[in-house]
């Protein structure tokens, strides 16, 4: 018996190429079942931006296009405005990691909320340069040991780590911005209701709309699919608090 069907948007026999206990694959699941549940498949033009997340493009079955490293939202604009331009609303998303998003992408990305442009940004936050080979990012915790970081993030040397949905939820231009974790079941249904309400805010053609899914890393983390979830769980959250930080899509 078949518990579960594939969504729509999901292509046929595509394999996985994720490391394993890498929660792309999940977020990438929720992204398609909402395509599919909002019938917006046909009309979505995805950006997948440098990083792991450019491997939406193997698994979704919607139109993608790849930004360069951070230009995602950039892209993104550009599309949804050129389509615009020639009378046709296409839905347009962005999946982005958090160094794309929060630090080389960071001017593109909090512009396009400020100027609030009618897209959707999707951000996995795995605290680090996951593709690259696990370098410090600008979410790496204070603290957090990454192969740019041996002896921790520090708040003399390194800084502190950006909040980015905090950040993108005090632009005007932002109409909804939250964070998700999917360490669980339940975080897991909650992520997939916020996803669903990010992408209606653009439907609705009300403005910037925001999710930051924590996101475990298992390979460059150094631990096992289970000990990473954990540490998102009793660790991560602290820092990283999740919620609904700004939702105006019904005013
Ligand atoms: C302009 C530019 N600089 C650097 C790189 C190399 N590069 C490719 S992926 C990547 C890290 C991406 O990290 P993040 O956005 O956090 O995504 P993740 O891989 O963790 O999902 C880097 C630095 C690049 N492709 N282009």
């Amino acid at each position: 018996m078949q518990v579960f069907s594939i969504p729509k948007s999901i292509k046929e026999n595509s394999r996985f190429t994720f490391c394993p206990g890498c929660d792309h694959g999940v977020a990438i699941r929720l992204v398609a079942e909402t395509l599919d549940k909002l019938n917006l498949r046909e009309n979505t033009i995805a950006v997948a931006s440098s990083g792991c997340s450019v491997f939406l493009y193997n698994f979704l079955d919607v139109d993608c296009v790849e930004s360069p490293h951070g230009r995602a939202c950039a892209v993104a604009t550009g599309i949804k405005r050129v389509n615009k331009a020639v009378g046709k609303d296409k839905f347009v998303f962005t999946y982005q990691g958090d160094g794309d998003f929060a630090s080389i992408g960071l001017g593109e990305s909090l512009h396009s909320a400020l100027r609030g442009e009618n897209i959707t940004a999707i951000c996995i936050n795995n605290t680090n340069y996951g593709m690259t080979g696990g370098q410090m990012g600008p979410t790496s915790t204070m603290g957090q040991v990454t192969t740019t970081s041996p002896m921790g993030r520090n708040r003399e040397y390194h800084g502190f780590p950006i909040k980015t949905a905090e950040h993108i939820a005090l632009c005007d231009g932002t109409v909804f911005s939250a964070r998700v974790a999917l360490y669980d079941y339940k975080n897991i249904i909650n992520a997939k209701n916020v996803i669903e309400k990010a992408f209606m805010a653009q439907s609705k053609n009300k403005g910037f709309s925001f999710v930051e899914i924590l996101s475990s890393c298992p390979t460059n983390w150094k631990l096992t699919p289970k000990q990473a979830h954990d540490k998102i769980e009793n660790e991560l959250i602290k820092t990283y608090p999740l919620g609904i930080f700004k939702d105006t899509t019904n005013e």
